[in-house]
């Protein structure tokens, strides 16, 4: 009796690539003594561009190509293809691949090899003897970035490879994850890692087998790499807080409150920005510290719209161009401005120049009168822009 392996492959518009990935992986039973394949096309609903037609032509052609309609996001083609497998085809191994051509199906064959040694999860890696990544220098950085920092916030510090779909485990396995705490039905690719961190507290025994990635054959990438920093970033500090015993969700709140973490932190390095130029006003132009309050907080503002647009608000629809938007920028903005110019002017004429000494160092009191504004106008900033500027006008 031959063993299944059964290979999940995630699709969303592959039209052009799902074909030529279903050849090459049958390809590979050559390689297989022993196992017979069977492919699960996992495509998403939102799929628009006919991979399903193309999908449904290769089930009719091929008894052993399966086709499942799924909803919106990587992880639940993953997930939903590992359970039809299951459920229906009765698989020694579950495997997944890409789509995309980006990796050579000849990976399935040292996948299953580890497996077939006993390891219930055999991770394809670039990090190891024999793999490479042929991305851009930006891919790149982010696969070595998120690597370096998951072993180090969330371990095992031997894992190389964290940021990748082609993997083979077991069906025990599987069904020990807890896929309560997995986030695999949130829209991002963090189920890759996230995946490996829970198959590891389900007890994995795991090895990294080499694989070669290079640029997706045809089509558009899925892979938001700003986003999925941030996802990892937020998910490795959920997942050590949890070592801790510290149980808050970070994860899953910081992904709902997205938006306003963003803003928050372009606040932030705008406040720095509208500090150094008070500062250089004050002590370099000697202008009165309203007056300075006045011009660095416009520095500021040119410095937030620029970041707000092309990152906090990025994916929002609006009907304004870029001028309009830096127009209705400026002009509620101005509200801020003047509150911060008002709250300096009041403290000044309240309580004058002078200086406070703590521990030992001088610290003057227009410091204090600028600190005192950042409240005020961050709220009042956040506000108005949530309500005006970006507002949602997709209709
Ligand atoms: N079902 C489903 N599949 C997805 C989704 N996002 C991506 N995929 C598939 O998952 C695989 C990986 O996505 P890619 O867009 O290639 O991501 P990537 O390989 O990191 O990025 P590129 O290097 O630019 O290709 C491909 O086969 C996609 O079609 C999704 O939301 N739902
Ligand atoms: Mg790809």
């Amino acid at each position: 009796m031959l063993k299944i392996v059964s290979v999940v492959l995630p699709t969303y518009n592959e039209k052009a690539n799902i074909e030529k990935t279903v050849e090459k992986v049958f390809e590979q039973e050559k390689n297989l003594p022993g196992f017979e394949i069977n492919v699960v096309i996992a495509d998403d609903i939102r799929s628009s561009d006919g991979t399903e037609q193309i999908a449904k032509e290769l089930t009719k052609k091929n008894k052993r190509v399966h086709f499942i309609k799924v909803e919106p996001g990587l992880g639940v083609g993953l997930i939903k293809g590992h359970q039809y497998a299951l459920d229906n085809l009765h698989p020694s191994i579950l495997a997944q691949l890409d789509a995309d051509g980006q990796v050579e199906p000849d990976v399935l064959v040292r996948l299953v090899g580890a497996i077939e040694d006993g390891y219930s999860l055999a991770i394809g890696s670039r990090f190891v003897s024999g793999g490479k990544n042929k991305l851009s220098f930006i891919r790149r950085l982010f696969t070595y970035g998120a690597s370096a920092f998951f072993r180090i916030m969330v371990g095992p510090c031997d894992i190389k490879e964290v940021t990748n779909s082609a993997r083979a485990l077991t069906p025990a396995l599987f069904k020990k994850i807890n896929l309560e705490k997995l986030p695999w039905r949130e829209q991002t690719f963090i189920v890759q890692p996230a995946f490996l961190h829970e198959a590891i507290l389900a007890g994995a025994t795991y090895k990294e087998v080499p694989l070669v990635f290079k640029n997706r054959l045809e089509g558009y990438s899925k892979n938001k790499v700003f986003n999925y920093t941030y996802d990892v970033i937020t998910y490795c500090i959920d997942a050590s807080l949890n070592k801790l015993g510290i149980h808050v969700r970070f994860f899953y709140i910081t992904r709902r409150i997205k938006t306003l973490v963003k803003f928050s932190l372009v606040g932030f390095v705008g406040t720095m920005v509208d500090f150094l130029f008070y500062k250089i006003f004050i002590n370099f132009f000697l202008l009165t510290p309203a007056m300075s309050k006045g011009f660095s907080a416009e520095i500021a503002i040119v410095n937030n719209f620029i970041l707000n647009n092309y990152w906090t608000f990025r994916y929002r629809k609006t009907k304004t161009n870029i001028w309009q938007k830096f127009g209705i920028f400026n002009l509620v903005s101005f509200g801020g401005l003047l509150i911060g110019v008002l709250i300096v002017k009041f403290l000044h004429m309240t309580y004058g120049d002078g200086f406070v000494y703590p521990f030992g160092r001088h610290v003057a009191y227009n410091n204090f009168y600028f600190f005192a504004t950042i409240p005020p106008v961050m709220l009042w900033n956040f506000l108005i822009n949530h309500l005006v500027t970006w507002r949602n006008q997709e209709d």
